[in-house]
């Protein structure tokens, strides 16, 4: 069922018979998962949720260790039985399909290097209160995900004529504001963006099956897109020619400024410093900066840095850029005093996109892409 622009409910296709979810009977605790958590060195916040991000130290390399990638999740994770579950595609195609994992790993795969960030990362930065987690700036990671591509299966199914988007389902569910039921975490793309924004249908992730908490059995992956977007523990994918406006569509992930409202899309340009850490003690003389940079829009064109206040300067980029992963970047800052110093870097992609000195605030504290500074003390 999906709601109509008009907001009533109304069925597509023939879904009772092809969808796969069944309420999940298990859920992992979110106890341990903040445990598990706190020991692999991320940092917890608190609510119901499992939320947990990165320290920016631990983002230096090209690939984020899996146990150390950042988690984001409204409800419970849910813990799936492969045996029971399905991949449900239905709607308006040609030939509505239900298909086991084993099924879908028989299908061509490709393997793509993705950074994720999530859209409300680094919002607490923001001087006026917005509301939600209230993320420092690392929730954001690189992985290698692999899977069939959205697109094969999609016209292995035949969209039919009229259709408009595609909704992706996950099987986690629970209460949100102003909705009496429980709701499920769904979300959905164009049908021009499901088809060539390059989506997969992950289930490995850095070379291994997803991890429950990461989606498993199986998640979408948008690259360039926040993290919303990629939805785990997928369930079911419905086309339709109606505008979805579900609770995670229309209700969040928009921006609201100023009466206008615009859907949350792309990752904004942003450079990350991963050494040195904040309130690192270094020998004054030479400090080597390094860091990761990455624009949901374009490949990274220049990252500068700014020590101690001084002017911009050009920072090298380092290693092979993947299409869809962020560029490793690194500056040596020389001739340094004795003192508490500022180092700063900023980002811009090759559509010419900036870090702005201030981002704009937005009621719901999304895009916070502040320009990233550590303050370290020279010896
Ligand atoms: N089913 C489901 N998918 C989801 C979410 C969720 O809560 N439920 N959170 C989304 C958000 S907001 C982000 S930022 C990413 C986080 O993915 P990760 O937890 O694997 O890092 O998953 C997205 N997909
Ligand atoms: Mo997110």
């Amino acid at each position: 069922m999906v709601h109509s622009g008009q907001g009533e409910t109304m069925s597509i296709g023939n879904l009772a018979q092809v969808t796969s979810w069944q309420e999940p009977t298990l859920a992992a605790d979110p106890q341990r998962e903040r445990i598990v958590a706190a020991q692999a060195g991320l940092i917890v916040h608190g609510g119901e949720q499992l939320n947990c991000e990165t320290p920016p130290a631990s983002l230096g390399a090209g690939l984020t260790p899996t146990a150390q990638f950042y988690r984001r999740n409204h409800f419970a994770v849910p813990l799936l039985d492969e045996a029971r579950w399905r991949l449900g595609v239905s709607g308006l195609v040609d030939q509505e399909m239900s298909l086991s994992l084993h099924e879908l790993t028989q299908l061509p795969a490709e393997t793509m290097v993705v950074t994720m960030e999530c859209a409300g990362n680094d919002r607490v930065r923001f001087e006026r209160p917005a509301s939600g987690v209230q993320w420092g700036p690392g929730a954001v990671g690189t992985a290698e995900w692999t899977g069939p591509r959205l697109e094969d299966v999609l016209r292995r199914a035949g969209i039919r004529p009229g259709a408009r988007e595609v909704i992706f389902s996950g099987a986690d569910s629970g209460s949100v504001e102003g909705s009496a039921e429980p709701i499920r975490f769904e979300r959905s793309l164009s049908v021009a963006d499901a088809l060539e924004s390059g989506a997969l249908l992950a289930y490995a992730m850095n070379g291994r099956p997803l991890p429950a908490r990461h989606g498993y059995p199986l998640r979408l992956v948008v690259p360039g897109w926040y993290g919303m977007a990629s939805v785990k523990w997928l369930t079911d994918v419905q086309v339709t020619g109606e505008s979805f406006r579900g609770y995670f569509q229309d209700t969040h992930y928009v921006y609201e400024r100023g009466g206008r409202r615009e859907p949350v899309r792309l990752m904004q340009v942003r450079a990350l410093i991963t050494r040195p850490a904040t309130g690192q003690e270094l020998a004054s003389g030479a400090v080597a900066v390094r860091g990761v940079a990455w624009s949901g829009a374009a490949p990274i064109d220049r990252v500068d840095v700014s020590v101690a206040r001084g002017r911009w300067q050009k920072a090298r980029l380092i290693g092979t850029a993947d299409t869809c992963g962020w560029q490793q970047w690194e500056f040596l800052a020389a001739g340094l005093h004795p003192g508490e110093t500022v180092i700063r870097a900023r980002a811009t992609d090759m559509v010419g996109q900036a870090q702005p000195e201030q981002p704009e605030w937005n009621r719901l504290g999304y895009a916070a892409n502040f320009i990233h500074e550590v303050r370290v003390v020279l010896r």
